[in-house]
């Protein structure tokens, strides 16, 4: 299965902030950085001022020198520290396969996001308004099928745009890219690339795995398949799930049993589809019951086994079933989920199949 990255990075960060929290900067050559009479370099640089050349890491003399006008500040790394956990904190709403490059950077796997029928596009573009509506600063998108693809799409519209590179349109795009925009590909390997003729995604796709190796030894693979664009690492989070579950609200409150159950098996294979996407087991399951005047009960059981195999968790639902008023009240919402989680890495028969 194609999975879905997208790849978000604030615009112009540190200087975005500085012009939203100082009106008078707005519209501004702004560069944030050390003082241009100092040894200081440039952190970041307003859209205004990249027109006179200034970029990141260039000795704030210089930019100076390119341009006297410009307004140079000091950085306020709380600020961009704030700022970065309210950008943190709209990524949640929408996966919790998040890995942060730095401050305002992030890759996010929506592959399991349900939001407008799990179009990436949509999700993104809806990450960036809330982002925007949060705290007033533009953010960019790319979106692909891997980290890699995903990265250099979110530089294709910037500032405040994004863009999506799909599985078949990869190889077309990174033809004529310049290999120096190669994530990956440093300066010292840009030049040693350019050394053997290789200056764009074309060249580098032309050269034999072996030609590669001779080159480039141990790193010759990954720019084997960069140039094809494959990358096959996945988005890595640190987050750790306490829970997994889905629930489900009828339109009309239902009072057959049967029914229940039914709709419970549905909740309870999607559950556990993801919880073999996230390799994931667990030692508890919760159904959770919420009547027509919407109170509501959950009912638990944990094992010292884990329960998301073997079928435990199907028999076990009728028996958490029946410790609940269903029979006699009418029910508008159910709910599955499972709890007391372990990476399937940790179990030591990690080979048994899940079945449901
Ligand atoms: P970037 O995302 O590389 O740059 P940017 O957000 O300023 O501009 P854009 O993405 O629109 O091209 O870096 C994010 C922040 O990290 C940047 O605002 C400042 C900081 N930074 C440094 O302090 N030093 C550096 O050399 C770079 C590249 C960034
Ligand atoms: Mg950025």
């Amino acid at each position: 299965m194609n999975r879905k990255i997208i790849h978000i990075d604030m615009d112009a960060f540190f200087a975005a902030v500085e012009q939203r929290d100082f009106p008078e900067l707005r519209g501004q050559a702004v560069v944030v950085g050390g003082r241009p009479d100092s040894r200081g370099v440039v952190a970041t640089c307003s859209y205004e001022a990249r027109k006179f050349g200034i970029h990141s890491a260039m000795p704030t003399s210089r930019a100076y020198q390119l341009c006297p006008h410009a307004k140079f500040v000091s950085p306020r790394f709380s600020a961009y520290r704030q700022a970065s956990e309210e950008i943190h904190k709209v990524f949640k709403q929408y996966t919790d396969i998040v890995e942060p490059l730095s401050l305002d950077e992030a890759y996010l796997d929506v592959s399991e996001t349900d939001y407008f029928n799990g179009s990436a596009t949509l999700i993104a573009s809806e990450i960036r308004s809330d982002i925007y509506n949060a705290i007033q600063l533009t953010a960019s998108a790319g979106i692909a099928y891997n980290k890699f693809l995903a990265k250099l799409a979110s530089d294709q519209n910037k500032p405040d745009g994004q863009f999506v590179i799909r599985p078949g349109e990869a190889e077309v795009y990174l033809k004529s890219l310049p290999i120096g925009r190669f994530y990956g590909v440093g300066k010292v390997t840009e030049s040693k690339m350019q050394a053997s003729g290789i200056k764009t995604g074309g060249d580098l796709k032309n050269k034999t795995l072996v030609e590669l190796q001779r080159l480039f030894g141990n790193s010759a693979e990954y720019y084997y398949n960069i140039s094809r664009g494959i990358d096959h690492r996945p988005v890595s989070s640190n987050y750790v799930r306490k829970s997994l579950g889905s629930e489900t609200t009828f339109q009309n409150d239902i009072s057959d049993t049967d029914q229940m159950l039914k709709h419970l098996a549905d909740l309870l294979h999607e559950v556990l589809k993801s919880l073999l996407n996230r390799k994931l087991l667990a030692y508890t399951i919760t159904i959770k019951v919420k009547y027509a005047d919407f109170t509501q009960v959950t009912r638990s059981y944990t094992s010292d086994t884990v329960i998301s195999v073997d079928n435990k968790a199907r028999q076990l639902i009728p028996v958490l079933l029946a410790k609940t008023d269903v029979n006699k009240r009418p029910v508008r919402l159910l709910g599955v989920s499972f709890s007391n989680l372990t990476s399937s890495d940790n179990v030591s028969d990690s080979g048994q199949m899940l079945l449901f």
